[in-house]
């Protein structure tokens, strides 16, 4: 019988011939089944000997079977790939690629930066408390100052935030401990995106990206927030940028003052990016005031620190060569697509 099997399994070249083959021999009805069904008219040692001899030619039939399957599955599929077209790896591909918007570049460039000189970059809420933005900051309620910012109140009594610097305090008090107990400074940043009822123009938006940063510690002065500025400034642009520094007032900073860079656009020149000045107010920053201090946990007298606020999306602008601040919010793929990572 097994001779019978094999012949015919060899001569099969489609899985369906073969299914009905197995049937034949091993199905319910088949032939290797009705010899195991006819030995109950055996004797008990004829059953015995002829029952092992079924099984054994019924293990090698199915092995026969199951090595044909698989022998026709593999045919198959070579069969399949032999009748693919070919495929050329060396084809232009019309793939429309993706591209980040200018702004996460240089947020991302930045955080590198200043991740590679020891600062933690946090992330903050758009939704902030009046204390965030303001109260800590040394701004009480009905001070002049909170003039400075024209803000989107929500029903509720919270507010959009209208600078980074909201995320300040909450910063001062996660890791104070630390700075306390065990002497390590507080070297944080926070982009974030602020939003202000401007009128806007060329350099103005009323949704735009900020990046904060601070740094307390033992005896820190102006010159750390000079060299941190600088080393930034350089890395961001690859070359030497013209900056100037002036006194600047906000409450929260004593000295503060307004970091300017050479506008870009124009090289100084004059032109609507810079509302024709030649300089664009980049990065306001300052020594963190000592009523913002302790208003974190951090006692004025034993530590200092200094904060800054970076224009990101003005800073996107000079990097880029943006005329118009407008555009980075158009939502313009056309417009957006021509900046990519140059790293
Ligand atoms: C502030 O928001 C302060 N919180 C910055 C600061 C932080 C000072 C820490 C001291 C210490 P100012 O309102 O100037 O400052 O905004 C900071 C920067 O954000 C500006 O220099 C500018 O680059 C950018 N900016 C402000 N308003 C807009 C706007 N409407 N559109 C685009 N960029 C803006």
């Amino acid at each position: 019988l097994m001779g019978e099997i094999n012949a015919k399994v060899s001569e099969i070249s489609d899985l369906v011939e073969l299914d009905k083959i197995r049937v034949a021999y091993l199905g319910k009805k088949g032939s290797i089944t009705a010899l195991l069904k006819g030995m109950k008219d055996l004797s008990p040692d004829e059953k015995k000997a002829f029952g092992s001899e079924v099984n054994q030619l019924k293990a090698m039939a199915s092995e026969k079977i199951e090595q044909k399957i698989e022998e026709l599955k593999k045919k198959e599929v070579e069969r399949e790939i032999a009748s693919m077209r070919p495929f050329d790896i060396t084809a232009p591909s019309n793939i429309v690629k993706g591209s980040y918007h200018p702004i996460t570049l240089v947020q991302r460039q930045c955080e590198a930066i200043f991740k590679s000189m020891g600062f933690t970059v946090e992330d903050y809420s758009e939704i902030v408390t009046d204390y965030e933005c303001f109260e800590s900051l040394n701004i009480p309620k009905h001070h002049p100052a909170r003039d400075m910012q024209d803000t989107y109140y929500l029903d509720n009594g919270q507010l959009l935030k209208s600078q980074t610097s909201a995320a300040q305090n909450a910063i001062l008090k996660k890791y104070g401990k630390n700075l306390i107990e065990n002497g390590v400074p507080i070297k944080a940043i926070f982009p974030g995106r602020c939003f202000r009822n401007e009128a806007t123009d060329a350099c103005h938006e009323n949704t735009f990206f900020q990046m904060e940063g601070v740094m307390v510690d033992k005896n820190i002065s102006i010159s750390n927030l000079i060299f941190f500025m600088k080393t930034m400034l350089s890395e961001v642009f690859q070359k030497d940028i013209n900056v100037r520094l002036r006194p600047g007032f906000f409450p929260f900073v004593e000295p503060g003052f307004e970091l300017d860079i050479s506008c870009l656009i124009c090289g100084g020149e004059g032109c609507p990016s810079c509302k024709h000045s030649g300089w664009l107010e980049l990065c306001p920053c300052g020594m963190i005031h000592p009523n913002v201090l302790r208003e974190g946990g951090i006692d004025p007298d034993e530590y200092t620190g200094f904060a800054f606020g970076l224009g990101l999306t003005r800073l996107a602008m000079m990097k880029y060569g943006i005329k118009d601040i407008r555009d980075l919010n158009s939502g313009s793929l056309k417009a957006l697509s021509q900046f990519t990572d140059d790293k």
